[in-house]
């Protein structure tokens, strides 16, 4: 069984929260939270790099004894340090330290006193009051503990960004109709445009004696009113979406979108910067003193600490205040920087529209041009092009292309990389192509080495242009096929070809760190929809999203470029 980062990251977590429980000494948790954040941000595979010639100890966060906890958990998939301590301490507790009013002392306690080892006990105890005989515990605590146990039991999966997008969209719009409201905006990890969310976390200013709250809380797709106060609600939807909604004042508007924007890691670093200039930073402002210096505004606030505005999607603690810091800031890609979409289906295989429907539907869309990429002959539930079919379609293609104003076909193939790592389509096919799109389809469990050289064996092929949605993986129902993205992209840098940042919103891969690898390794991405109908190009919103969160500029990105200059870059040799 390959360790993933994420069982590296769950080993160390655990470990620091339990030392923490135990009363152990705070340097020594945070090495491990950190050593866990680090790995946990990592775009390639830990176990992999202990494998290889890298050195661990290089990355931010990690020392010698670290590298040292890391194999062991690579090696063993498991920490003897922390078996050892789950005897002391049991390992269900650590998820007790994110209940509301619990400390590692008041879970100490707890398991102490009594002897609540799990959230189970913990809920038991709570519903038979004895949680706040404890000292500092209250009934208050106590009932907020039951509520969030409860709400975790039903509620435990984040949902696709996608999925949350319109019930989002529909309520910010009914709150702004709301009589007082003067503005209503999402903010959290949906601002930061994170492929999937955990909540909802809007805020709204407002007219004295506006009815907000209310209205809010008896909204119609509302199945349960959480909590309600003058300020702050928190109401739990029909499509089991949780939403928070804050009312701030105009004056602290900027200051509470940028703490409720987050993420949390990028807050922490904003405040560290103002902590040394004798600022303090929080959701009503920022403060000299008992003086409010700034607040209205994000851009206020970054200001206060001599930064330039820093684009939501960035805000991950990724290096972004450092770039800001040095006026590195990526000018980010946006929609109108497309020139055009390299990958998309039409009637002939599994997509739902003709080859005039769908270059007019680009055409409608702004596009200089269109690459239709249908299934190669492998794939035959989608009915897959074989040569035959395939050169008839080029001849059409070539036909459409005399008549149409404005937008051009190109021609193009999903071809299928099969399991030695030839591709599915004859040489001489390809090389009538204007582009060639490969993927895997099948063989989704070979070993990672496998995969990889599968993979970089069909990038041998003159004829391979762009690697399509390059790990496989299927948000909320599969995983990545065990892809090293890192060697691919080496390999693509080799030999002049690119990968593709697929823009269907399950697939969303390559994800936002792996982007910002290919830009730091100096690789162009295609961004693609892989559209199977006319709408289907409009998802490309949800790449650009992601590619925004990688720190892509236009210039990272091929198909921002004109079709003439793009086709001297897909020139292979
Ligand atoms: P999610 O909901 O899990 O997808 O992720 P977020 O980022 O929306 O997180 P959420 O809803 O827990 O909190 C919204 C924002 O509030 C978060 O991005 C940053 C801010 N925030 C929450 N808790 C803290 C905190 O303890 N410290 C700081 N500095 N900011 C926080
Ligand atoms: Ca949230
Ligand atoms: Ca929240
Ligand atoms: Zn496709």
């Amino acid at each position: 069984m390959p360790v993933h980062n994420s069982d590296v990251t769950a080993v160390l977590s655990t470990l620091a929260d339990l030392l923490e429980i135990d009363g152990a000494n705070a340097f020594r948790v945070r090495a491990y939270r950190e050593a866990a954040r680090t790995i946990d941000g990592l775009p390639r595979n830990v176990a992999e790099m202990v494998g290889g010639d890298r050195d661990l100890s290089e990355l931010p966060g990690i020392g010698k004894s670290m590298v040292e906890k890391i194999e062991e958990i690579v090696e063993t998939g498991s920490l003897e340090q922390l078996e050892k301590l789950k005897k002391k301490v049991p390992g269900e507790l650590s998820e007790l330290l994110t209940l509301p009013g619990l400390g590692p002392k008041r879970v100490k306690a707890l398991h102490d006193k009594l002897g609540i080892e799990d959230r189970d006990d913990l809920a038991a105890a709570a519903r038979d009051g004895r949680v706040r005989e404890l000292e500092g515990l209250g009934k208050k605590t106590e009932e907020k503990i039951l509520d969030e146990l409860e709400k975790r039991r039903d509620g435990e999966k984040r949902l696709q960004l996608t999925e949350v997008e319109d019930v989002a969209e529909t309520l910010v719009e009914y709150l702004r109709g709301v009589e007082g409201v003067k503005q209503a905006v999402i903010a959290g990890s949906y601002r930061r445009r994170k492929e999937t969310v955990g909540d909802l976390d809007i805020l709204v200013t407002c007219k004295r004696g506006s009815p907000v709250m209310d209205r809010f809380v008896e909204y119609d797709e509302v199945e349960e009113v959480v909590s309600q106060g003058s300020t702050r609600s928190a109401v739990r939807l029909r499509s089991d979406l949780q939403v928070d909604l804050r009312v701030v004042a105009e004056v602290s508007y900027g200051a509470a979108l940028h703490y409720f924007t987050g993420s949390k890691a990028h807050n922490i670093a904003v405040r560290k910067i103002g902590v040394g200039k004798k600022l303090k930073i929080n959701e009503y402002g920022v403060f000299r003193g008992e003086r409010r210096v700034a607040g209205r505004t994000e851009e206020e606030v970054y200001e206060q600490v001599n930064l330039p505005y820093i684009e939501p999607e960035m805000r991950e603690d990724r290096g972004e205040i450092d770039a800001a810091r040095k006026g590195k800031l990526p000018k980010l890609i946006t929609r109108e920087d497309l020139r055009g979409d390299l990958h998309s289906h039409t009637k002939a295989t599994d997509g739902k529209y003709t080859l005039e429907e769908m270059a007019e539907a680009a055409k409608e869309r702004g596009y200089d041009y269109l690459a239709i990429t249908e299934h190669s002959k492998r794939l035959t539930v989608a009915r897959g092009l074989d040569e035959k079919r395939l050169r008839r379609q080029i001849g059409q293609i070539d036909k459409l292309n005399e008549k149409l104003d404005g937008v051009r076909l190109l021609k193009g193939i999903e071809v299928d990389i099969l399991e030695d790592g030839s591709l599915d389509l004859d040489d001489e096919v390809l090389a009538e192509l204007d582009v060639a799109v490969c993927s895997i389809h099948s063989k989704f469990d070979l070993p990672a080495d496998k995969q990889t050289e599968r993979v970089i064996r069909a990038m041998d092929n003159p004829h391979f242009h762009i690697l399509a949605h390059p790990t496989g993986r299927m948000l909320g129902q599969r995983g990545p096929h065990g892809l090293d993205v890192e060697r691919a992209m080496e390999a693509a840098l080799e030999r002049g070809c690119f990968l593709e940042l697929n823009a269907q919103p399950e697939r969303l891969d390559l994800s936002d760190t792996h982007c910002k690898l290919a830009k730091d390794m100096g690789l162009k991405l295609a961004l693609s929809t892989d559209a199977h109908s006319t709408s289907g190009l409009d998802y490309i919103r949800y790449g650009i999203d992601q590619a925004r969160r990688g720190w892509l500029e236009p210039g990272d990105v091929i198909n921002t470029r004109k079709w003439g200059d793009l086709k001297k870059l897909l020139k292979r040799t």
